[in-house]
């Protein structure tokens, strides 16, 4: 079996010797690969997902299914961030209100900070009003709204209406991302862009930065 199935197996089954095992193993022959490593970690959050649906895995499993994928994500880490020496401009990025899902956002701020991006982070479960007022206090153009339940995209819809309502959508650049994010929920919620990759994300938010500069 290639590692990357090793991994998105190993993951789904919760066995963390060799989930660790094989990242080092990944990092040490080639860092280049870390971005499919973590594509393949998250295959396996779904395999996850999939065993708590069924009642096979309980919540116990997906906190420790959570605490695996962070300490998978500190060692690819090194092998997933640019190289930035300078700051390009300044977001806003949240779990959007009602989800506590904080993993994918953590990776997405570390990479776009290590893009040279400043990351005003305001945590998980954050209701619109708080958004709105941070954009104003920051001088923010760009939000970045994350969130892994379904009920999450109404939450996100009802920031983006905020943002409309405060006269802040037509300078402002909207992207959502997590799980259960695509072409239709983005024009459900009305965001200018979707993303599920960290990768694309720090090229979507580092063209807008370009616009907005
Ligand atoms: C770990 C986990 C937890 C942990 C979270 C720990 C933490 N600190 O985040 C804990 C135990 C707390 C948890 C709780 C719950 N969970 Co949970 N959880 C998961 C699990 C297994 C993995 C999530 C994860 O970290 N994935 C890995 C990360 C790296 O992926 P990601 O978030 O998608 O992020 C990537 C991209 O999407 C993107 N991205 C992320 N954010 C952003 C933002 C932007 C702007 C962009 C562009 C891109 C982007 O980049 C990231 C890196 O590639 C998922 C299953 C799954 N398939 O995801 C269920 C899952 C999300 N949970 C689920 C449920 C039901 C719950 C609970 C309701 C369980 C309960 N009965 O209490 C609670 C809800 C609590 C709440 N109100 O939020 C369901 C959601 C169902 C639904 N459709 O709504 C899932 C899908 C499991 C399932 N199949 O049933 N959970």
């Amino acid at each position: 079996m290639r590692d990357f199935e090793i991994l998105t197996q190993a993951m789904g089954e919760l066995d963390e010797d060799v989930v660790i095992e094989t990242l080092q193993q990944i990092m040490e022959e080639d860092s280049g690969q870390a971005s499919k490593a973590m594509e393949a970690c998250q295959k396996g959050m779904d395999i996850v997902g999939g065993l708590f649906e069924k009642g096979e895995y309980f919540i116990g499993d997906l906190i420790y299914a959570g605490e695996l994928m962070t300490k998978a994500v500190d060692i690819l880490k090194p092998g997933l961030a640019g190289d930035a020496a300078e700051t390009v401009g300044k977001v806003l990025l949240c779990t959007v209100e009602g989800d506590l899902h904080d993993i994918g956002k953590n990776i997405v701020h570390s990479i776009l900070e290590a893009s040279g991006i400043e990351v005003v982070d305001l945590g998980i479960d954050t209701p619109a009003e708080k958004i709105v007022d941070a954009m104003k206090a920051e001088d923010i153009h760009v939000v970045l709204l994350s969130g892994v339940l379904t009920l999450a995209l109404d939450s996100m819809k009802k920031t983006v209406d905020a943002i409309t309502e405060a006269n802040l959508r037509d300078t402002t650049k909207i992207m959502i991302g997590g799980a259960p994010v695509h072409e239709d929920a983005m024009k459900m919620v009305g965001a200018d862009a979707w993303a599920t990759n960290p990768q694309l994300t720090t090229q979507i938010t580092l063209e807008w930065l370009k616009e907005i500069a």
